[in-house]
């Protein structure tokens, strides 16, 4: 792996920005596609992304590990059906080692902003620290949930004790018999009380709303059962084909009709009175949004740590942190040692938090703010030729495995590749009216969704628009981005072919 030292612009055909699960597939298509020349910037000092930087005890994916992998590499060893975070980390570096990733990878390189150059047709990318790179595509690896959300506490910046965010786990800060307070009931939070509540001497968990959560009967998958998947490729892909469709099946309250909710809601709720049986408890556990709104929870141990007798449940909103500890809005301050604080990332800003020049000096926070976030099919942007989005504006799941989003979006970026190169193009940039069309499309579809029943989720930007869920069956994202249609884009001669003149778009031009 190559770190950031010179100071001399390096020249790339394509640069990926991130080195999650978005980059490191799309570097992944690109070696099987026989194209070398990439890079991936990556401002940490090792790949992995949101498997990378959340370290929390219980840190696991919530979608069984057989999906949650990419279909072209698949690996029959996963130790459980749910795995843990160091298994999918570890898992993502062997995916670059096998590929043969390390060369490209540029470790420590923050990219601070890029511009397009509309005379050489090309992308200038900003390092910090370093003289940056000239490619000719640049691809947007760079995820939502990782720029840690701090709740603007009054007097948190007096607080004496130790505060840290869940995705920044501070592991020299020993929890062992310290009075701990966790922010946030997400699944961050539910999945490390579970794991620190036997270790603390008190633990006040701030809940503001109550999260839908449904049984996670996570299993240990045997080592007979994964010499088997080992065995037989068919057996795996069966196997994660079912998973798939049983999936798409319980996500039909998300994308057919929010009726089809009621019956996980039930289950939800069984699932609460079958593990807390204290009335009181119960109701100030019961969510009062519609189920799906708002990410929902698969847990098994969350209520039954709450019933511990040095975990307290706070549902009075905090009004105060001082010194000592934590005040509530009934006047009671609780103190702490220690405030975890697992409240979410922000997620508005994306790419949006660097510059990212296109056409015409135009930026895309600019172009963004005007029209409304957006993209067709999340993917590219007018006004920005040659961008690519890998996990971008509404293709985010509720329901599925987003790796299955990102690589259909990787696809498709190989095919715009190649239409490039066969039509001898410098430059692809999809038609205004094609994206608006898509965008109006998505937006409609959403307004009758379960995540705009009203409850405030993270989905939303600050004007309650869903800016983040692709509202549809993932397969119907599958057929849509399977061709690249080239109506739908603007393609610009290369100035170094001869006797090209014309836009290459033959029904649109
Ligand atoms: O964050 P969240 P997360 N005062 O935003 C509360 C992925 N993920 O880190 O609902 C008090 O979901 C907030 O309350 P409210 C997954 O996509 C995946 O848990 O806004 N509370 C909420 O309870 C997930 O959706 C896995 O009222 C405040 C919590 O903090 C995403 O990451 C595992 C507050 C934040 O919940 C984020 O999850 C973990 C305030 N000022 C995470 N501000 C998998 O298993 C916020 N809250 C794949």
């Amino acid at each position: 792996m190559v770190a950031i030292v010179g100071a001399m612009a390096e020249r790339t055909d394509v640069a990926i920005i991130g080195s999650g699960f978005s980059g490191i597939c799309m570097a992944m298509l690109l070696k099987r596609a026989g194209r070398d020349d990439f890079v991936i910037l990556e401002k940490a000092d090792d790949v992995g992304g949101t498997w990378r930087d959340n370290t929390y005890p219980g840190c696991a994916c919530d979608v069984p590990s057989h999906l949650y992998s990419l279909s072209f590499r698949l690996n029959p060893h996963w130790s459980r059906l749910f795995s843990g975070r160091d298994e999918i980390w570890d898992y993502l570096r062997s995916c670059v080692a096998t590929y043969g990733l390390e060369p490209h990878l540029r470790l420590g390189a923050r990219v601070t902003g890029a511009r397009f150059d509309e005379t050489a047709g090309r992308w200038g990318v900003d390092v910090a620290g370093a003289a940056g790179f000239d490619c000719r595509v640049l691809v947007s690896g760079v995820g939502a949930l990782h720029e840690p959300h701090i709740p603007d506490l009054p007097g948190l910046s007096t607080f004496s004790g130790t505060v840290f965010h869940s995705a920044s786990w501070r592991h020299a800060c020993t929890l062992e018999g310290q009075r701990v307070a966790v922010i946030g009931t997400g699944a961050s939070a539910a999945q490390l009380v579970p794991e620190i509540a036997p270790r603390v001497r008190q633990l006040d968990l701030y809940q503001r709303t109550a999260a839908w959560i449904t049984p996670r009967s996570d299993v240990a998958i045997p080592a007979r059962a994964q010499r088997l998947l080992a065995r037989r490729p068919g057996v795996h892909r069966a196997l994660r084909d079912a998973i798939y469709w049983a999936l798409e099946l319980r996500g039909l309250g998300f994308t057919l009709t929010p009726k089809a909710m009621r019956l996980r809601e039930r289950q939800a709720r069984r699932h609460l009175a079958r593990q807390i049986s204290d009335p009181e408890l119960r109701s100030r556990l019961t969510p009062d949004y519609q189920m799906g709104c708002k990410r929902v929870l698969l847990s098994d141990d969350f209520y039954p740590s709450l019933l511990r007798d040095n975990v307290e449940l706070v549902t009075d909103q905090i009004t105060a942190v001082t010194p000592d500890g934590l005040r509530a809005g009934d006047g009671t301050e609780r103190a702490a040692d220690v405030i975890i604080v697992a409240t979410g990332f922000d997620v508005s800003a994306g790419l949006t938090r660097m510059p990212v020049v296109g056409r015409n000096g135009q930026a895309l926070t600019r172009a963004w703010s005007r029209d409304g976030v957006g993209a067709h099919l999340g993917i590219t942007v007018a006004g920005f030729p040659n961008l690519f989005l890998l996990l971008g504006p509404n293709t985010g799941l509720g329901h599925q495995s987003v790796l299955f989003m990102i690589e259909a979006q990787a696809r498709y970026v190989l095919q715009a590749l190649d239409l490039l190169d066969e039509t001898a193009s410098d430059t692809i940039e999809v038609l205004a009216d094609i994206q608006q069309r898509f965008v109006q499309r998505i937006q409609a579809r959403l307004s009758t969704s379960v995540w705009q029943s009203g409850c405030r989720s993270w989905y939303q930007d600050a004007n309650g628009r869903n800016i983040a869920i692709w509202p549809y069956a993932t397969w119907r994202y599958w057929l849509q981005t399977r061709r690249l249609d080239p109506r739908d884009f603007r393609l610009t001669p290369s100035r170094h072919s001869v006797g090209q003149t014309a836009a290459m778009n033959p029904s649109r031009s």
